[in-house]
């Protein structure tokens, strides 16, 4: 996968993409990420990005035409035109099925905004506006890392092993089971016995249960989409009957 990203901080993804997993994928030739400096499409002196919005107000927004003339300009690099992406605190919640589905693009162009923000104008070349959540970020940046990371792990190769991407909390809709590695007691904290049993099967099942128990605690709205047994549904309905214990036990103390 190409993934070109237009920022006026390319420096920003150096570190990121040199660490370990993403600069292994691009060693291996899976995935290619261009950075490009946005003050390369500026015409004036001092290379300005910013203007004051119309109609008055605080800060500054992106100006339109050094982010057209980038966005043709990495497209006509080739070789294909790669879906556009801008990062806006207003976009569409990304999603482990949005990034599952972004990974089989074979480009990316990822558009990082600074100051209050672009010209609505921009939009106009977007193929898709994404958010990673509801807090505000100085910029694009981080979101454009947060997605490059989220979908690599998508491309088939880039993983040493490659179901890890699979089976997962949000394929499922279920939270990831409790892990331990040794020693198997650490300042009085043990490793529950079972994990130390060796009955692969017990193993399995305590472990789907501690998904199922965590998930009902934890992200009860998770499991509307996860798909149980009955059995299963019946462990989920007394662990949620605990929580409602718990927190009525709670209300005593008002
Ligand atoms: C792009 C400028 C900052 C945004 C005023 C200062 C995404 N989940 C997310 N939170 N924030 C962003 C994001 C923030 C950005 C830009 C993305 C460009 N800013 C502005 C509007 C309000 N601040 C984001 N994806």
């Amino acid at each position: 996968m190409i993934v070109d990203i237009v920022t006026i901080f390319p420096e920003m993804f150096d570190a990121p993409l040199s660490s370990s997993m993403l600069g292994i994928a691009q060693e291996r030739d899976l995935l290619d990420v261009r950075c490009h400096d946005l003050r390369d499409w500026t015409h004036d002196r001092h290379r300005t990005t910013d203007d004051a919005p119309y109609g008055g107000g605080p800060g500054m927004v992106m100006k339109p035409e050094p982010i057209f003339e980038a966005v043709d300009a990495v497209q006509s690099l080739g070789p294909v035109p790669g879906k556009v992406v801008f990062f806006t605190p207003a976009g569409e919640p990304l999603t482990h099925s949005l990034v599952v589905e972004l990974a089989e693009e074979p480009r990316l162009i990822l558009v990082c905004g600074r100051y209050e923000g672009f010209d609505e104008r921009v939009f106009s070349m977007a193929d898709l506006q994404l958010s990673i959540g509801d807090y505000v970020l100085t910029g694009g940046e981080l979101p454009a890392m947060v997605l490059v990371d989220a979908v690599s792990r998508h491309i088939p190769g880039v993983l040493g092993h490659e179901d890890s991407a699979a089976d997962e909390t949000f394929t499922e809709n279920l939270l990831e089971y409790p892990q331990y590695t040794r020693p198997a007691v650490y300042r009085g904290l043990e490793v529950p016995e079972i994990l130390r049993s060796g009955d692969h099967a017990k193993i399995a099942a305590w472990r789907r249960e501690q998904s199922i128990r965590r998930t009902a605690r934890l992200r009860p709205e998770l499991l509307a989409g996860a798909s149980l047994s009955e059995a299963e549904r019946a462990i989920a309905r007394e662990e949620l009957g605990r929580v409602a214990e718990e927190r009525g036990g709670d209300d005593d103390l008002d």
